[in-house]
């Protein structure tokens, strides 16, 4: 399928998605996210991809939602739309591991898409933050509650009350990113470990990117649960017995994602 706000090169299992629209720093319109949500459909469908690589620029990976197209909504408009909801909630339904690879900016709805996606990588020039403050409003896509379970309440909600960007750095020391990587390498060192993801068995994958999520969604007590039978459930693979039997061979296994 062919999209105007980004584009999509699949190679090797893995799937790379450029948010492309350089003239408003990759801000999220309501054409970008329906791409977005389509993109990722069509990826999950795809079974020559295992794996995604969601990323912008190198000076934003999104600037936020976008300004000009919301400024002049009422109450009424964006609560009958339900602005983005159900364009964000197609995104966190992708069964397939996303890797948000940011550079630059990822700002209010920018920072809520990296954070909806699997992990973040950023590269040294990252700036996240929650700016909606400065614009009369809060952060409307899981923002409040995202950040919160990542970085503290403390640092959210100084980031949430006063606007203020959090660098690369900060956000590798709070939790926010799994990596900081040199800008240059920002794409290369996601597409890695995205293959490196996409060699495993995928139906092994996506049980552990549903367990770690339930950490999210869920009490302790029913995630341990949830955990403990998909665990279970494994063992009536065909990927359980070959990675084992693999081990206890010393050689590589073969998955089949069955
Ligand atoms: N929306 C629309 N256009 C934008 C946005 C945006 N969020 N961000 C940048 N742009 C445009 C600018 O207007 C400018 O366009 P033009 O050249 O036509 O004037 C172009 O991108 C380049 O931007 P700048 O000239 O401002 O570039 P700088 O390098 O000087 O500054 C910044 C970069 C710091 C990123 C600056 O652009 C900025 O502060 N942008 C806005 C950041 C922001 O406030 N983001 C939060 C938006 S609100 C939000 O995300 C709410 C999410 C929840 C929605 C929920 C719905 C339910």
């Amino acid at each position: 399928m062919a999209y105007q706000t980004l584009t999509v090169e699949i190679d090797d299992y893995v799937a790379l998605i450029r948010l492309n629209r350089p003239e408003a720093l990759n801000a999220l319109n309501a054409q970008l996210l329906g791409e977005l949500g389509d993109a990722l459909a069509e990826a999950d469908r795809n079974e020559k991809v295992r794996c995604i690589v969601l990323t912008g620029s190198e000076k934003a990976f999104a600037a936020g939602a976008d300004i000009k197209e919301m400024a002049g909504k009422s109450f009424v408009d964006v609560y009958t739309d339900d602005l983005f909801g159900a364009e964000i909630d197609r995104i966190t339904a992708t069964r397939k591991p996303i890797i948000a690879a940011v550079s630059g900016y990822a700002l209010g709805g920018g920072c809520e898409l990296a954070m909806a996606c699997d992990f973040i990588l950023c590269a040294d020039n990252a700036k996240f933050g929650q700016p909606e403050i400065n614009l009369g409003v809060i952060a409307g896509i899981g923002g409040t509650q995202r950040l919160t379970r990542f970085v503290g309440k403390s640092k959210a909600m100084e980031m949430h009350l006063t606007g203020r960007f959090m660098d690369a750095a900060e956000a590798e020391r709070s939790g926010l990113v799994s990596r900081v990587v040199p800008a240059a390498k920002l794409i290369p060192e996601a597409l890695a470990a995205a293959r490196k993801i996409a060699e495993k068995g995928q139906i092994a994958v996506m049980a552990a990117k549903e367990a770690v999520n339930r950490a999210y969604e869920t009490t302790l007590r029913e995630g341990i649960l949830f955990e403990r039978r998909s665990f279970q459930a494994l063992f009536a693979t065909e990927d359980q017995k070959e990675g084992m039997a693999a081990f206890l061979e010393k050689r590589e296994p073969q998955f089949r994602d069955r």
